[in-house]
């Protein structure tokens, strides 16, 4: 294993004084607003976490990565960094044009010389790099909906870095690590990745890792984008915080890294393994299923669950980071100790015990005992701060269906019910009401109605995020605007998605507002089920049927699926 050269490591920042003219001079370029995950990349682009990479990779330097895991002139790199844009945007920019890249503020980070402009295929990227075309998989579902469908490469030259107001001092360049680690005389450090809350279990893990390595010890954390419905970072630092102590200072120490992850498991791995090594790490933990995306349409794994370790092996050596490979760890009650699953040789006579994160996440949201032997009282105090039982949670219940098929009725129904119960505020955003006051100037081509309902989406899922109730009541006819409402939403609390199942022919036979017919005669245009789709979903959490049932019966079905998802008790 090589003793890192801890020597600083090459960044695409120009000087200060460089940055300052540069940053009036491009005022005058044409500029991309990058979305949350192009900051992250270009953040470690410009600081070396991405190095040897020089900016937004080439159509060559894409093809080789996607195809084989290489640039174009060799190097291993197993994860495109391009830069998506819209058909619109590339179509406005010439090759050999410097732009100017700005964050979700408008501050320009950077520039970038556009040398390349392709299409690229999806589906094969997909295929290639996170194993299949399958939207189950967050990246191919991001890959699909949203990334822009042209990509642009270029050199990039860094002015600033993104600005973070949360947990300064917390965060490093790999120079600054590189720095500290020369400071401190560490010359070999093992780097654990997460995007967990820290428990027991990881603690021993990290602990047998580095006395494994005879190594420090680096916690580094993901910050940046991890997996839709992970615990989100803030609550996961103070979680981080508050274990720190339980480490010895003098050989651990923790740092952030705003990272956005593409749950490309084995492939992942390698790519984790490079950014560590540019950090100035010797060593990193490779568990079980790491970077893992869960499972496939299929409801199977994507990867196996040592798939990553395997890539990683094959490639150790180029990558110039040693890796601590650990299999699953697992309590033994009478030992009253951790230990890797696969070695407890006398398993008939002890107990093995294991909280997995689903059951984890189960305990939380109902409220239910976390015992002392899976996690710190610290840890478990924070978590249930930021998730209180689900009973106290906000959520949303989301109606779809044609016109006239009694979404609204149904929705108006239950929200008297749930004010009746009371506890938290209900709020109804039904269809018509929601045209008149936030989407009056839209219409109804697709482009409008997805307008329309992403503006629903945001206003429930601020709602649930403050804990009330939001009730939805739209059309909305099209699965894939549904599922990007759902993820809004899910970040804060329960989606529940009802379809109500009126069938064409009957809403026309009711015809309450008139509109079936004007819609037959041609008088309305693109009119849902009649001269416009209307996508079934596939599995709402509910599908009520309203002909021959009584409206109270339809809200009634609704409450008990609340019920059944523990979002209302009883008392
Ligand atoms: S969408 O597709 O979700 O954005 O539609 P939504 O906001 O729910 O608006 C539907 C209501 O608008 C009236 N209306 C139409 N519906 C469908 N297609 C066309 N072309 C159309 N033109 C007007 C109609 O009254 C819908 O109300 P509901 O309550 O669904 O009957």
């Amino acid at each position: 294993m090589n003793i890192p050269n801890l020597a600083p490591i090459p960044e695409l920042y120009v000087s200060y004084e460089s940055a300052q003219k540069m940053k009036l001079e491009a005022a005058d370029l044409i500029s991309w607003d990058l979305s949350p995950r192009q900051v992250c990349d270009l953040e470690l682009l410009m600081n070396g976490g991405f190095f040897p990479l020089k900016g937004f990779q080439s159509e060559a330097d894409y093809n080789g990565v996607v195809e084989d895991m290489r640039t174009a002139d060799g190097q291993l790199w197993p994860i495109p960094i391009t830069l998506d844009v819209s058909e619109e945007f590339a179509d406005g920019v010439e090759l050999g044009q410097d732009i100017a890249l700005r964050d979700q503020e408008g501050v320009i980070l950077a520039t970038m010389t556009v040398t390349d402009r392709w299409t690229p295929d999806k589906a094969r990227e997909a295929e290639k790099v996170f194993g299949a075309d399958d939207q189950a998989h967050p990246a191919v579902y991001y890959l699909h909906n949203q990334a822009g469908n042209v990509y642009l490469g270029g050199p990039v030259t860094g002015i600033q870095q993104p600005v973070h107001y949360d947990f300064r001092a917390r965060r490093d360049t790999p120079n600054e690590l590189r720095a500290y680690f020369r400071k401190l005389g560490w010359r070999k450090v093992v780097a654990f990745q997460t995007r967990n809350p820290l428990h027991r279990a990881h603690q021993e893990l990290t602990f047998r890792a580095a006395r494994e390595a005879q190594a420090n010890l680096l916690i580094h954390p993901i910050v940046g984008m991890t997996k839709p419905g992970d615990v989100d970072h803030f609550t996961r630092v103070r979680c981080y915080e508050a274990v720190l102590d339980k480490y010895p200072q003098a050989t651990t120490t923790m740092s952030l890294l705003n990272l956005a992850m593409r749950m490309a498991g084995p492939r992942e791995a390698v790519w984790h393994g490079l950014i560590r090594k540019n950090h100035g790490c010797t060593h990193l933990i490779v568990g079980r299923d790491h970077a893992g995306p869960g499972k496939n349409s299929a409801g199977e794994d994507f990867y196996g669950p040592y798939d990553a370790q395997d890539l990683f092996r094959t490639h150790q050596d180029e990558i110039g980071i040693e890796m601590v490979d650990f299999k699953h760890m697992v309590y033994v009650q009478e030992r009253a100790q951790y230990e890797p699953n696969d070695e407890i040789e006398d398993r008939e006579n002890v107990t093995i015990l294991n909280i997995s994160g689903t059951e984890l996440r189960r305990r939380l949201r109902e409220g239910l005992e976390i015992p002392e032997w899976f996690s710190f009282p610290e840890v478990v105090k924070e978590l249930r701060r930021t998730s209180p039982p689900r009973s106290q949670q906000g959520f949303t219940v989301f109606f779809t269906g044609l016109s006239g098929s009694g979404k609204s009725t149904i929705a108006n129904a239950l929200m008297v019910k749930l004010m009746e119960m009371g506890g938290r505020p209900v709020t109804l955003l039904d269809g018509d009401v929601v045209r008149k006051h936030l989407s009056s100037e839209l219409g109804f081509s697709k482009e409008h109605r997805d307008i329309n309902i992403k503006r629903i989406g945001y206003v429930a899922s601020e709602i649930t995020k403050n804990g009330g109730i939001a009730i939805c009541a739209p059309i909305a006819p099209y699965t894939a605007t549904r599922r990007a409402v759902r993820e809004m939403i899910e970040q804060y609390g329960a989606f529940i998605e009802v379809h109500v199942a009126t069938s064409v022919e009957e809403c026309e036979r009711r015809d309450r507002k008139g509109l079936y017919k004007l819609a037959r005669a041609g008088k309305i245009k693109e009119f849902t089920g009649i001269s416009d789709p209307y996508e079934e979903p596939q599995n709402p959490e509910l599908r009520v049927e309203t002909e021959n049932v009584e409206v109270d019966n339809c809200a009634h079905q609704v409450i008990l699926t609340l019920e059944s998802m523990g979002l209302i008790t009883g008392n």
